[in-house]
């Protein structure tokens, strides 16, 4: 592929690509726009290393002077976040790409972003905190402040492993857009719970139960893996959405959480802060009023992301891989036949 050329990979993630073995992506925006320093870059580099301890190389996606990175150095990592600190990174997504490049800057990827670059790089898997989506009324029904992540889902085929939409946003409209796009979306039952149909709650992000009913649900990480192999066998151009509850001992509690988010939303209109500020704007907002538990719950479920991304994305490649070997047995067999005749 053309375009691969322009992208900049780590010689990590070059080899696992080029050996088949699995690799999952991670984005920086969250680092850049969406954690306070130093946690970011602590999270960062714990979250590389959660995947590399299960046999998983990570591409954290970033641009460096205009540079689409797949992959960074841990020197990289550690300019990354120091240049946030500064106000020197900007959050990209699908169209700022040009206007970064031509102007060499330094560029969070956004989910929406970091999946252009996984699917380029040929990166199936990506783990993150909290998708995108659509938000709330601000100011009216008529803000149209629709996340870029949400159509990049529907027209570009990587899986994303998250812990649900952000809690700050309208989770049911962020479903029915879903829905158009054409996006799977899928909760872990990780509890095995006996439950019926539009039983299994969407996971909150920063709480383990939102009070919207999943779509879909899967009882083990190998149920999402072959979700997404089939899907691949007709080669469809859409993404996926698996979403993980937050781990038990760090989601917060969903009346606790609830008032401080409609409060933050409610200052933001207030102060009228649209467009890219909007989410960094309530994250931050938060994470001051609940003086770093919010921090400490993102932090924590973007971990258990990347440990269920990287069991996903093992088994995705098993499968991969004995329907290589499948294909190539019976590719021998019709030769074996058309040497016998
Ligand atoms: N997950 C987190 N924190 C974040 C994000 C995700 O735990 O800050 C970022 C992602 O990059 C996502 C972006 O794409 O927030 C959504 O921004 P917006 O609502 O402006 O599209
Ligand atoms: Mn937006």
């Amino acid at each position: 592929m053309k375009q691969r050329n322009i992208l900049r990979l780590t010689e990590e993630v070059r080899n696992a690509l080029n050996l088949r073995k699995p690799v999952v992506s991670l984005e920086s925006t969250i680092i850049s726009h969406g954690l306070p320093y130093p946690q970011n870059i602590d999270m960062a580099v714990e979250v590389e290393s959660i995947l590399r301890d299960q046999g998983v190389t990570p591409a954290t996606c970033a641009f460096i002077d205009g540079r689409p990175h797949v992959g960074l150095t841990q020197s990289d990592l550690l300019r990354f976040a120091e240049a946030s600190q500064l106000g020197k990174v900007h959050k990209v997504s699908r169209g700022d790409i040009g206007f970064v490049m031509a102007n060499k800057l330094n560029g969070g990827t956004t989910i929406s972003l970091t999946m252009i670059l996984s699917h380029l790089a040929g990166i199936k898997f990506f783990a993150t905190g909290g998708l995108g989506g659509v938000h709330r009324d601000n100011p009216g029904e008529t803000s149209m402040d629709i996340s870029a992540d949400l159509t990049e889902l529907g027209r570009t085929p990587v899986s994303v492993i998250c812990a649900g939409p952000k809690s700050i946003l309208d989770i049911p409209r962020t479903l029915e857009f879903l829905e158009t796009q054409g996006v799977f979306v899928g909760t872990y039952n990780e509890d095995k719970k006996q439950v019926a149909q539009n039983e299994l709650k969407l996971p909150g992000f920063y709480t383990r139960e939102s009070n919207v009913a999943s779509p879909f649900g899967f009882d083990t990480l190998e149920e999402a893996a072959r979700i997404v192999f089939n899907q691949q066998l007709l080669n469809l151009q859409s993404g996926n959405v698996f979403c993980i509850p937050p781990p038990k001992d760090t989601a917060l509690n969903n009346d606790f959480i609830t008032l401080i988010i409609d409060k933050a939303n409610e200052e933001a209109k207030e102060n009228r802060i649209l467009g890219k500020q909007l989410t960094p704007y309530l994250l931050s907002k938060i994470a001051k009023v609940t003086k770093g538990q919010s921090v400490h719950a993102n932090i924590s479920l973007v971990k258990n992301n990347a440990l269920a991304a990287a069991t996903i994305a093992k088994s995705y490649y098993a499968l991969e891989e004995s329907a290589r070997e499948s294909a190539s047995e019976s590719a021998s067999e019709s030769e074996m036949k058309t040497v016998c005749m």
